[in-house]
């Protein structure tokens, strides 16, 4: 709520309780109004992100207005500006990438419009322009991924070749999951990663990217490494296309355990996923609450997570919410 909007709601409250209007009375009147910038809806993972959000703020009374920016900075920004000049309470986003935010959070923090960050980390100097980042730890991920890889490889004596499907260039998740994986498979020089290429988190362009990976490579990959499961998926249609079997010929290893991924680790056709929740709806909607109660946010509220390997998938597949 911006400065101005809580001097008119003190001056409006003195006003109730000089009438004998109970303050309590008065307060619950005014709806909490919160814009949300969304990324887009390239994946499982961004989907089941949405239906929280949306169900979520329905749920806590908070009055939602959601932009999909279709994976456009640009876009992002624009919505940004528009709930800016709505005088929303509170302005939410998940960043598509990490750079270029500077200028319209210093805008919003002009405007008195607190900003909460969820699912992905802004990169900017002054951290004053944010109020909290909610969402999980990619490097951990990828430190997961590559700690399960060497595990797995662990009696195999010659070299381990890796392909790697990276995510949208410039987003956190791409560049930390990246790197956690490399901090582990650096322990032991039979890792190499011989190829990596991004396929902006989308099962099309991990299909197309993995194709050409085939071919430039093809039976010299022994493991295929993506950023998230639907990269993955596409990924796999490309493998059995090439005539060879994946999960065996060529191990997989991706992120997010999304239902889609569960269902290709019971097919037997992915080796594992690493757990990166998007059910940040109801966490959203109690910062924000809390926000707007006075109360002060820890800067990093970070989700738990697992990881699951194909053979719990089947007993694991009825308990998952995404
Ligand atoms: C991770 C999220 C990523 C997912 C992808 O928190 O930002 O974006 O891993 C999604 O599936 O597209």
């Amino acid at each position: 709520m911006n400065a101005q909007r809580r001097q008119v709601i003190a001056g409006l409250a003195a006003a109730t309780m000089a009438a004998g209007v109970p303050l309590a009375a008065f307060a619950q009147k005014k709806k909490i109004v919160l814009g949300f910038s969304q990324i887009g809806a390239e994946s499982e993972w961004r989907t089941a992100n949405t239906e929280s959000i949306k169900s979520a703020a329905k749920e806590a009374g908070i009055e939602l207005k959601f932009s999909d920016a279709q994976q456009k900075q640009e876009n992002q920004i624009k919505a940004i500006r528009s709930f800016i000049a709505q005088r929303v309470d509170v302005i939410a986003f998940s960043p598509v990438v990490e750079s270029g935010w500077e200028t319209v959070l210093r805008e919003a923090k002009a405007a008195g419009i607190p900003v909460i960050l969820t699912d992905r980390a802004v990169n900017v100097k002054d951290d004053s322009l944010w109020v909290t980042f909610m969402g999980s730890d990619f490097l951990e991920e990828g430190r997961k991924a590559g700690r399960w890889l060497v595990e797995k490889m662990k009696d195999v004596k010659g070299d381990v070749n890796i392909v790697e499907l990276q995510g949208t260039v410039g987003s956190a998740p791409a560049i930390d999951r990246k790197r956690g994986f490399e901090e582990i498979i650096k322990t032991d020089p039979k890792f190499k990663i011989i190829r990596s290429q991004t396929g902006d988190f989308t099962r099309a362009k991990g299909k197309e990217v993995m194709e050409a990976f085939l071919k430039a490579e093809g039976r010299k990959i022994n493991v295929l490494y993506a950023h998230n499961d639907d990269m993955a998926i596409g990924a796999i249609q490309a493998i059995e296309e090439a005539g060879l079997k994946p999960a065996q010929d060529i191990i997989i290893i991706s992120i997010d355990a999304v239902k889609g991924a569960f269902e290709a680790m019971m097919a037997g056709k992915l080796n594992v996923t690493v757990e990166c929740s998007p059910l940040l709806g109801p966490q959203l909607m109690q910062a924000v609450k809390d926000l707007m109660a006075g109360k002060t946010l820890p800067k990093r509220i970070v989700t738990e997570e697992g990881i699951f390997p194909m053979e719990v998938a089947a007993k694991e597949f009825p308990n998952r919410k995404y």
